[in-house]
């Protein structure tokens, strides 16, 4: 069966207030200029790219509720995040979101649920995300994401100024990670509370890759029937092969199997959202930082399309 050609509806969406850094915000133009949008259409898809989202910094919103950085900006900027998804989707196009911090998540999962109900979702990450402004020793909204959205949240949080439109939409059970080695205490009680669907990097060492996602989207998704978010956070990958990110943390995917990942998830041909996030081409040297979004265009593309552009060694992308 050959699949209708592929609608690719491309957001920048270059928020930075979800930590402390200012490079994620130069990597949906640093992808761009590598052709991303070009090397999608060399392999059969439509594509469009909206271009940059841009976001107003919010005067004076440093910690307002206990050490929640940045809330409104951060908030107001997922609120249009949310919006642009939901309309591209309307517009029978596929969604990819080029953060940006992770704190994009809560706009680009929110607007996929505004229009798909039921959606699975895959994380993809070297951290769980699930903290909330209470738990977080950080503050930082990035690690943040996934205690909003999710419905059955064991704890209730004071309400955070700039992110009152965002209402939980994912049912845990519809909820899996893969490539986890950096979870914090409260994290992992959360996770455990609510049965959240987890590979670790130790599981994917024991079990392989394949075996990982498969059964990830077997439990996310039975009926094989669900429109499916792809939030893929490029520290999930290991140090070496992505070098340029705020969190990096060692021991995680090789390029092998993230291109796996690509695959079963392109097979599945229910992708509607993929987010890239927390790549930061101001950390490591600029050609590691080339490289490291390289490797990005090629997981992106081969998620998107199912096909490869070239024959790659993974020595090509070493750095
Ligand atoms: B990322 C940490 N758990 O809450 C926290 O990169 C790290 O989007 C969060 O996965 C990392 O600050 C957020 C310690
Ligand atoms: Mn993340
Ligand atoms: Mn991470
Ligand atoms: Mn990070």
């Amino acid at each position: 069966r050959r699949p209708p050609t592929q609608n690719i509806g491309i957001i920048g969406a270059p928020l930075v207030h979800g930590q402390p850094h200012q490079g994620p915000g130069a990597a949906p133009d640093l992808l761009r200029g590598l052709r991303l949008a070009d090397v999608l259409r060399s392999k059969g898809a439509n594509v469009k790219d909206y271009g940059n989202l841009e976001f107003k910094v919010v005067p004076n919103d440093f910690a307002v509720v206990l050490g929640c950085y940045n809330a409104r900006t951060v908030g107001n900027a997922n609120k249009q995040i949310s919006q642009k998804v939901a309309h591209i989707l309307k517009n029978g196009e596929s969604v990819l979101v080029l953060g940006g911090d992770h704190s994009v998540g809560l706009g680009s999962v929110s607007g996929h649920a505004s229009i798909r109900e039921n959606l699975a979702l895959l994380w993809v990450d070297a951290h769980a995300d699930i903290n909330t402004p209470l738990t977080s020793t950080s503050g930082n909204l990035h690690g943040m994401p996934l205690s909003f959205l999710v419905k059955e949240f064991p704890h209730l949080s004071p309400p955070v100024p700039g992110l009152e439109w965002c209402k939980p939409c994912v049912s845990s059970r519809n909820i899996a990670y893969i490539g986890l080695r950096s979870i914090d205490f409260r994290e992992k009680s959360f996770l455990r509370t609510l049965g959240i669907c987890n590979f670790t990097m130790e599981d994917i060492r024991e079990l392989g890759i394949d075996t990982a996602v498969t059964n990830a989207l077997d439990r996310i998704d039975p009926e094989g029937n669900r429109s499916i978010h792809l939030s893929f956070d490029v520290d999930a990958l290991d140090p070496q092969i992505i070098p340029s990110t705020g969190t990096p943390v060692p021991n995680g995917l090789d390029f092998r199997e993230a291109l796996r990942i690509a695959r079963i998830v392109h097979n599945t041909r229910r992708m509607s959202v993929m987010d890239v996030v927390e790549l930061n081409p101001l950390l490591s040297t600029p050609s590691r930082a080339i490289k490291s979004a390289q490797v990005m265009v090629e997981i992106i593309s081969r998620t998107f399309t199912g096909k490869r552009m070239r024959y790659p060694s993974v020595q090509d992308f070493e750095v």
